[in-house]
């Protein structure tokens, strides 16, 4: 079997941030708004007023300070609250290939590749533009490369579960190198609205790329092992899709966007992301706590990335150079979390060292990515 490295990661961050402040003012003015336009029936009892939101809340349950997206008016418009962006011609690239070939060429940049050096690619995300052709074929097209691609969706796993189908291509000899992108546009399908969540998200766009270890660089990360799992949860969930029209569906219904129990969420995927990692490190012959100089984890909660690192390491403290936290910039951008961990604080880490990248999420769907530093 071909051996097989992660020889570069690129990231694209959107123009635009918005802080907690920022989010809230509107948010707390959306509710006023429909507080005293519907005066009347929450006095008699048939509506229920909105709560407001805090910033203080939000930094204290999320870890999250701010966000990027990629367009910023429509989400703080308190009579709107979702982004605008225009249709664009058959004839120009839609925006979600538009960001992913940004970050794709930023990895292939950092790894010294051209386009006849990749015979792949993988766009896996949280959500599709549009149905077909695939996405991943159109940033082929644009990025110059021949060979295949193909789109694939596991949420919050989609990134690590694309690498895993990356590194069995290039395991296998159908492919030198693969590129995986995540263009994760979460503001759009996001519920600005809802109290409990319109803080959680933002957009951002993450590649990586994938090929023999012979033709990588120094500095590259060699593939140790990957390992997924799934289970069913409705505990994340986002019912829209191209049934809804023949189902005579709200369009605009709650459930037409992303909705969770957090807390929920919270209590059993922690558990379950902790045992996996150990599992697999275990299956390799290593140790959680001694043998592995640092953990890319998924980026959807502060508390619960600490939870879990403190699992692993057997330790009551966490420190940001065992376990980065990039939440507090970027907020959940659904697959992408850890692989942004990974791009911004892979560098500083010494040959022979190993980590983990690991992704937690909606399905549930849990996927791990051991590596080794060449
Ligand atoms: N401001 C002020 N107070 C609030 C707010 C708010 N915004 N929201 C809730 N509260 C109040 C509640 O009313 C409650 O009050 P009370 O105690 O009086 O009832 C109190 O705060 C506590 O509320 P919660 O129990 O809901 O708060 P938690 O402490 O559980 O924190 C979190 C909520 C932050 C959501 C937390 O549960 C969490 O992060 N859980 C993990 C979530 C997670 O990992 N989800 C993964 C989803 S991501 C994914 O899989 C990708 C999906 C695809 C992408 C979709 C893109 C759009």
């Amino acid at each position: 079997m071909i051996k097989v490295a992660i020889s570069a990661t690129g990231l694209y961050i959107p123009p635009y941030t918005i802080t907690n402040e920022e989010l809230v003012e509107s948010f707390n003015t959306y509710v006023a708004r429909y507080n005293q336009h519907n005066a009347d029936a929450i006095a008699k009892g048939e509506l229920t007023a909105l709560a407001e939101s805090s910033v203080g809340f939000i930094e204290q349950a999320s870890g999250i300070k701010q966000r990027y997206v990629l367009e910023k008016t429509g989400i703080l418009d308190p009579e709107r609250m979702h982004p605008i962006f225009h249709e664009r011609s058959n004839e120009e690239l839609s925006l979600m290939a538009e960001i992913s070939v940004k970050a794709c060429q930023d990895a292939m940049n950092k790894a010294g590749k051209k386009p006849e050096d990749i015979d792949a690619v993988i766009c896996s995300a949280a959500n599709m533009q549009r149905a077909y052709p695939a996405m991943s074929i159109e940033i082929q097209e644009a990025l110059g490369i021949k060979g295949f691609g193909y789109d694939m969706n596991v949420a919050c796993s989609s990134a690590t579960f694309g690498i895993e189908q990356a590194v069995n291509a290039v395991r296998t000899g159908c492919a030198r190198a693969v590129l995986v992108v995540n263009p994760e546009i979460t503001s759009a399908h996001h519920a600005w609205r809802d109290r409990d969540c319109h803080f959680i998200f933002g957009d951002v766009c993450t590649a990586i790329l994938v090929e023999r270890l012979e033709d990588a660089k120094p500095g590259s990360w060699e593939v140790l092992g990957t390992k997924l799992a799934t289970v069913f949860s409705n505990n994340i969930r986002n019912n829209f899709g191209f049934m809804n029209r023949s189902e005579d569906a709200d369009p605009d219904a709650r459930d037409k966007l992303f909705k969770q129990e957090g807390r929920k969420v919270f209590k059993e995927v922690c558990p379950m992301a902790a045992e996996h990692m150990a599992t697999h490190l275990e299956s390799l012959g290593l140790n959680s706590a001694n043998d592995v100089r640092r953990y890319w984890l998924h980026q959807a909660n502060l508390s619960m990335n600490q939870l879990i690192a403190k699992k692993l390491l057997g330790a009551h403290e966490v420190t940001s150079d065992k376990a980065p936290v990039i939440l507090d910039e970027f907020a959940n951008t659904a697959s992408a979390g850890s692989i942004i961990a990974f791009h911004r604080h892979n560098d500083d880490l010494q040959q022979g060292d190993v980590g983990v990248i690991c992704s937690f999420g909606a399905g549930y769907s849990i996927g791990s990515v051991i590596v080794h530093k060449i």
